[in-house]
């Protein structure tokens, strides 16, 4: 049927080209290339990390993050070195852009007393006082009442500072979720709730543990603002949570972001990937952080060839730093051995 009323749709030529950047850029270059370092430098070095567990230099657990870079390093933004951090056992990207020396986090790997937690954690059990990066959790869940517990300590003594909780789909499932939101909202809590939405918990997908598999809308139910974000585009990543920090920042209680990312590599070093199809994979690399991200500097003109040499020198330089540093660093004394392990027994 013709409508004579509604107007001609535009000629296609009239469209602009897709490559053309926005009226106005949304990135100043400098903060852009400190993004594109910073997701460089987690990918370089977990790159390094899965060949030096190859090599038997890295032992344990280990879970890498290549392809959630993004997530990271846009919401590491919108925090300051008084907000407090909570993550998981996937927590590279996350202590890297926290700031946490990529020598220190190296050596944790390697079991080495130079480590962050003296090498009695490796990779699942990163922390940093000092940077108030509390961890680190091999406990699905387990950084969620955490978080609750320090937000609640900065409300008791009066300091405006916000505790942001990374976790993943599959602590969605867990009890200590509920019970988390619940309370944080019922006491109205400074928590930023951020839920990295990678589609998978270890082998089983979305779908197949969660009866409501739209993240954002479980806030609901417990009166919590939420959101639903891309994941994988860095600035979006960075917007949102700017804006979802101001909210807690003023106040308004608890906030939970969804970050709706991928994971390109297996769930661990063991992991035999026989849940999910190569082709799904592919599909989501062509939607990496990093190209995604260079491709719209490149377009904006913010960034060339030149840039990406010397950032990837850059972060080639602090990956290869990082391994001396964990080589040379020393083992605990044999004398240590039982610290911290058995309580003196006191006559
Ligand atoms: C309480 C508990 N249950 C089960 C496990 C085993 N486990 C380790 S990782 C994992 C999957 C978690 O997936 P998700 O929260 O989505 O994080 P992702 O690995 O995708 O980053 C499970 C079930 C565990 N560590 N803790
Ligand atoms: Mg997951």
């Amino acid at each position: 049927m013709i409508d004579a009323g509604s107007p001609a749709p535009l000629p296609p030529a009239s469209l602009p080209p897709a490559s053309l950047p926005p009226a106005s850029i949304p990135v100043v270059r400098e903060h852009a290339l400190e993004l594109l370092h910073q997701m460089l430098l987690i990918r370089r070095f977990e790159e390094k990390s899965a060949e030096l567990y190859t090599l038997g230099k890295i032992r344990g657990f280990l879970h890498l993050y290549i392809g959630e870079e993004a997530v990271a390093v846009g919401a590491m933004q919108a925090l300051t070195m008084d907000d407090g951090i909570v993550a998981t056992y996937r927590e590279h990207g996350q202590a890297l852009a926290r700031g946490i020396p990529a020598g220190a986090l190296m050596a944790e790997m390697y079991g080495k007393a130079n480590g962050c937690s003296r090498g009695r954690g490796g990779s699942m059990h990163f922390f940093d006082v000092a940077r108030r990066f509390y961890g680190g959790h091999a406990i699905v869940g387990g950084g969620l009442p955490v978080a609750v517990g320090l937000a609640l300590a900065d409300r008791m003594q009066g300091r405006p500072r916000v505790t942001a909780c990374f976790f993943g789909d599959g602590a969605v499932a867990e009890g200590e979720f509920h019970e988390s939101l619940n309370l944080a909202a019922l006491w109205r809590l400074p928590v930023l709730f951020l839920c990295e939405n990678n589609l998978y918990a270890m082998g089983t997908a979305l779908e197949r543990h969660q009866a409501q598999p739209d993240l954002r809308l479980k806030a609901q139910g417990y009166a919590v603002a939420s959101e639903a974000v891309d994941g994988m585009d860095v600035l979006a990543v960075e917007e949102a949570t700017r804006r979802a920090a101001g909210a807690v920042r003023l106040g308004g209680g608890p906030f939970l972001l969804e970050l709706r990312t991928y994971r390109f590599r297996a769930h661990s070093m063991a992991d035999p990937e026989l849940y999910r199809a190569k082709e799904e994979v592919e599909q989501w690399k062509s939607r990496d952080p990093i190209s995604l991200f260079m491709g719209r500097l490149r377009s904006w003109q913010l960034f060339d060839d030149a840039d990406l040499g010397a950032i990837e020198a850059r972060v080639a330089g602090q990956v290869d730093e990082a391994v001396r540093f964990a080589e040379a660093g020393p083992w605990e004394p044999l004398e240590d051995l039982t610290r911290d392990v058995y309580t003196p027994v006191h006559q």
